[in-house]
C-alpha cells in the first residue's frame, strides 16, 4: 500500500460525500476520485475501499474499490453475504417481492432468511411462511421487535456472517428491529393507517457495526425487476424445492411451467411443494422469458 493509504468499509454516503470506517471504528469523510465516473463505477455502502484520509477538517479521497463479493441494485449495497428479507402482518406481505429478492440473492450465492416481524400482532403469519418455505433452504424467523422476542435466533444467524442486510417493504420494522437488537437509535416511522403502508422513513442504506456484527439498514421499496440478462433456464436452479425433482419430468429440460408430465406439478398436487411458491415461480418465469425475448431489440 502506498504512503498514507488506509483500508476501510463504506458505511454511508451523503450529498456526494462518503463515510468510511477504519478497522478501529474511526470514521473518515471522503470524496470520490473522478476516475470512477469514467469507469462507470459507483461506490456502494458495504464496499471495501482504500482511501487517503484528509488533514484536519479536510475531506479525504476514496482511491480504490476492492473487488466485490456480491452487489445488489435494490437495495444498492455491496458485499452482503446474508440477506434477511423482513415481512410482517401489516403492511401486508408481498410474497412475489420476497421471491424476487430471494432469486436475486441466490443467483449471487448469498445466503437468505425471512424474518417475520410484528408477531405480537399475529403469530399465524410466521407459521404459514415457515410451511411454505420449508424446502426453500431459507430459514424463517418469527420475531417481535416491539416486544423483543425471537431476537436471539436473528443475532445467532448474523454473528456468523461477514455482512448482513435487512431489506423489504417500507414499514415492516427493519430499523425498529436493529434498534432493539443492537441498542441503536435509528429513525423509525408510523405506517399510514389509511393505506397500511410505510412512509419510507429510512432514505439511504447505512452500515452499522456493533458487537462484531456488520448489518445494513436499507430503505424499504416495493418494486424490483429481475436481471434483464437472465436466461429462463437458470431461474429454476435457484429454487431448492425443485432439486430432487430435476430429471424426473417427461421432457428434458423441463422448465416446470405447464409441460405435461412435470414432476414439480405432481409434487405440488401431492402437497410436497408449496403451490404459492410455484405459482410465483411461473409468474417470474414468464417475465424472464419476455425480457429474454427482447434482449437484442
Ligand atoms: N406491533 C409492532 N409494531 C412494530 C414492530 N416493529 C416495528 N413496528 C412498527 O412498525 C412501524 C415501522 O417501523 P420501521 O422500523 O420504521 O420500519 P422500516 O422497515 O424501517 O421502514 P422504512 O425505513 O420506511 O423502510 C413503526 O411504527 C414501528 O413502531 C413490532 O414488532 N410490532
Ligand atoms: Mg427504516
Ligand atoms: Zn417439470
Amino acid at each position: 500500500m502506498s504512503d498514507g493509504m488506509m483500508q476501510g468499509v463504506l458505511v454511508r454516503g451523503f450529498g456526494g460525500f462518503y463515510v468510511a470506517a477504519a478497522p478501529d471504528g474511526t470514521e473518515y469523510t471522503l470524496r470520490c476520485k473522478k476516475k470512477f465516473r469514467r469507469m462507470h463505477l459507483s461506490p456502494l455502502v458495504g464496499d471495501e475501499i482504500l482511501f487517503i484520509p484528509g488533514e484536519g477538517e479536510e475531506h479525504g479521497w476514496l482511491e480504490e474499490i476492492l473487488p466485490r463479493k456480491t452487489e445488489c441494485i435494490r437495495p444498492p449495497v455491496a458485499n452482503v453475504t446474508l440477506l434477511l428479507v423482513v415481512i410482517c402482518p401489516s403492511p401486508e406481505p408481498d410474497m412475489l417481492l420476497v421471491d424476487r429478492l430471494l432469486v436475486r440473492a441466490r443467483l449471487q450465492g448469498m445466503k437468505t432468511a425471512i424474518v417475520v416481524n410484528k408477531c405480537d400482532m399475529d403469530a399465524s403469519l410466521a407459521e404459514e411462511i415457515r410451511a411454505a418455505y420449508a424446502g426453500a433452504e431459507c430459514p424463517v424467523l418469527a420475531v417481535s421487535a416491539r416486544e423483543a422476542t425471537g431476537l436471539e435466533a436473528v443475532r445467532a444467524l448474523m454473528q456468523d456472517e461477514s455482512c448482513c442486510c435487512l431489506t423489504g417493504q417500507s414499514g415492516v420494522g427493519k430499523s425498529t428491529l436493529l434498534n432493539t437488537l443492537l441498542g441503536l437509535n435509528l429513525e423509525t416511522g408510523d405506517i399510514s393507517q389509511k393505506i397500511q403502508r410505510g412512509k419510507n422513513t429510512t432514505r439511504h442504506a447505512q452500515l452499522l457495526i456493533r458487537d462484531g456484527i456488520r448489518v445494513l439498514d436499507t430503505a424499504g421499496f416495493s418494486l424490483l425487476e429481475l436481471d434483464a440478462k437472465m436466461e429462463p433456464e437458470s431461474l429454476r436452479h435457484v429454487y431448492p424445492e425443485f432439486t430432487e425433482h430435476e430429471g424426473c419430468c417427461r421432457f428434458t429440460p423441463c422448465l416446470h411451467d405447464r409441460e405435461p408430465g412435470c414432476a414439480v406439478t405432481a409434487a405440488v398436487e401431492a402437497g410436497e411443494i408449496d403451490a404459492g411458491r410455484v405459482e410465483r415461480y411461473r409468474q417470474l418465469l414468464a417475465e424472464v422469458r419476455e425480457t429474454w425475448k427482447q434482449r437484442y431489440s
